[in-house]
């Protein structure tokens, strides 16, 4: 009987390894995962938005031609450090104890790169960390000192802090194809983290760049001067708007006066301070031009509102190019080299962004523009090219999916689904998850969102803002997609309400997030509101 079992095992493998793909592909695909920070799914030109048609990324759009884009992939908690934490552990904010920047992750856990590691894989992060504590269960790391910096960014290595001449996005591409080279001969499959800085604020372009969009006005949204009612306290009392809170000199580039390269309003001076002197002054002849001439124009009022709209959109769109240019050349790289075939490469952002939605920029809501990711994945061979997927799907998921690709177990308490059996066509969209949970703790801080948490359904949304405020918010996606009518108190609605609430009350129990709410005290709230107005 063992011989005939051995036997027919022997045939069974024989048999597949006759089968061109299997022969092709290692079992244990590579695992390159690129994430931008702050990219909005509005400036990916394969999202389909107008924006980003005046301004695409062909590059990044090449991942959902030759694989995957989830149209409905969400965060978490809209914010950098909680999103990466949650990437890593495959867990909610309450249960990483990553719940706003400025905590310190707790590097002792169980994360994702430390299971890949255990079982066979060389790990690496390269770029934006934002976690506190220095990372674990990396074979490789090179990371940028806290939030990073565009122009000769400082790298952390070894515990050792080196400043790099260059342009963060050029240096951390190179840095990434540095090191896949170096895992030719590893004989292991590698997982490697590619953590942009851009397209963060203060959105400095490369000088090859500075002055690509001048020529081009992009469409600011109908809801730029938006008008909010008396139940969506927290969208009126934000600190994110561009027309108001924006620094005229240090995110917007204006300067004090015509014929000056002196910077307006820059209360920071680090971001330009630490060009050359070659860069600064290519720099400034790049701006000159066009600062002179908004001098010129003697915009007031909304006039004003728009044009900084507009140069924002320009700045931050010239700084999403080089991200895409930086995806075009590990794209490149694994084909030129042979490894396209055999590496699962993902494209995302840490969450969602405004481009002027509501007048605003930033994140931190759980409305749809900022709780929505980019995500784009391919795996050729394994994933069909030009696959659409409109599950809710989250980063929560990352970790488990990974980890099935790679064929290692999934730790007890990982909170995720993978989502392997979606993008290999085995499970249907509507039968993947039928509703989402959100939490955003980061109050009273910087740009002043509220706390809320919140369910979102296919058709729903529900959220509750706390702290030093008590409101619900309730929104008909399929009739107001932007979210502007809040029927959380209309008749209409009282059913869905109801199973709403139920609903959400057992995903806070499903997800553990049942212990008691921290609430600031008044002081606290005017002081911060004091520190982070202009
Ligand atoms: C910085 C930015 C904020 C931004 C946070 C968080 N201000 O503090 O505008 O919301 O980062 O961003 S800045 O003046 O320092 O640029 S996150 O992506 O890291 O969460
Ligand atoms: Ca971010």
């Amino acid at each position: 009987l063992f011989t005939l079992v051995f036997f027919t095992i022997s045939l069974i493998s024989c048999d597949s390894s006759q089968d061109k793909n299997e022969k092709e592909s290692p079992e244990r695909p590579n695992i390159i995962f690129i994430m931008a920070d702050d990219h909005a799914f509005q400036a990916i030109s394969a999202y389909g938005h107008p924006l980003s048609k005046l301004a695409p990324t062909p590059n990044i759009d090449r991942i959902a031609h030759d694989g995957a884009i989830f149209i409905r992939n969400y965060c978490t908690n809209s914010l950098c450090g909680p999103s990466r934490a949650t990437i890593l552990t495959g867990k909610f904010s309450n249960e990483n104890g990553f719940r706003m920047n400025g905590d310190q992750f707790d590097a002792s856990q169980v994360t994702l790169p430390k299971v890949l590691q255990k079982n066979g894989y060389k790990t690496a992060v390269i770029g934006k960390w934002h976690l506190g504590t220095l990372p674990t269960g990396f074979d490789y790391y090179d990371i940028l000192n806290d939030q990073g910096h565009y122009y000769n960014p400082d790298f952390i290595h070894d515990g050792d802090t080196t400043t790099i001449h260059g342009y963060a996005t050029d240096l951390i591409t190179e840095k990434s194809i540095d090191w896949i080279q170096k895992q030719k001969n590893s004989g292991k499959p590698f997982f490697l983290m590619v953590h942009h800085k851009a397209p963060h604020r203060n959105w400095m372009a490369p000088l090859r760049y500075t002055n690509v969009y001048d020529s081009i006005d992009f469409p600011l949204p109908d809801s730029y001067f938006p008008e909010f009612d008396s139940t969506q306290i927290a969208a009126q009392d934000q600190l994110m708007t561009i027309y108001r809170d924006m620094y005229e000199g240090y995110d917007l580039k204006m300067t004090v006066k015509e014929g000056s390269p002196e910077l307006a309003h820059d209360p920071w001076h680090n971001e330009f301070s630490r060009m050359t002197k070659e860069q600064r002054r290519k720099w400034d002849s790049a701006y000159q031009k066009k600062n002179d001439a908004f001098h010129e124009a003697n915009l007031k009022g909304k006039e004003l509102a728009r044009w900084k709209g507009q140069r924002f959109l320009r700045e931050y769109l010239a700084t999403v190019k080089a991200v895409d240019d930086g995806v075009g050349k590990i794209l490149d790289y694994l084909e030129e080299n042979g490894l396209d075939d055999n590496t699962l490469v993902v494209y995302t952002s840490d969450q969602g962004f405004y481009l002027g939605e509501n007048g605003w920029f930033d994140k931190r809501f759980m409305y749809e523009t900022s709780f929505r990711m980019p995500l784009l994945i391919q795996y050729p061979g394994h994933i069909k090219p030009n696959t659409t997927i409109n599950a809710m799907t989250q980063n929560l998921d990352f970790a488990e999916t990974f980890l099935d690709y790679a064929q290692a177990p999934i730790p007890e308490g990982f909170q995720g689904k993978s989502l392997k059996p979606l993008l290999e066509g085995e499970v249907k969209d509507e039968d993947f998850r039928n509703s989402l949970y959100y939490h955003y703790y980061d109050f009273p801080a910087f740009h002043m969102v509220k706390k809320h948490y919140g369910i979102r359904t296919d058709r729903y949304v529900l959220m509750h803002f706390y702290d030093n405020i008590d409101q619900w918010e309730m929104y008909d996606l399929e009739k107001d997609p932007d979210e502007k009518n809040n029927v959380y108190n209309s008749e209409e609605y009282v059913g869905v309400r109801r199973r709403l609430h139920k609903s959400l009350d057992s995903l806070m129990k499903v997800y553990k997030d049942t212990a008691e709410f921290k609430h600031s005290t008044p002081k606290q709230v005017d002081r911060a509101y004091e520190m982070f107005s202009k």
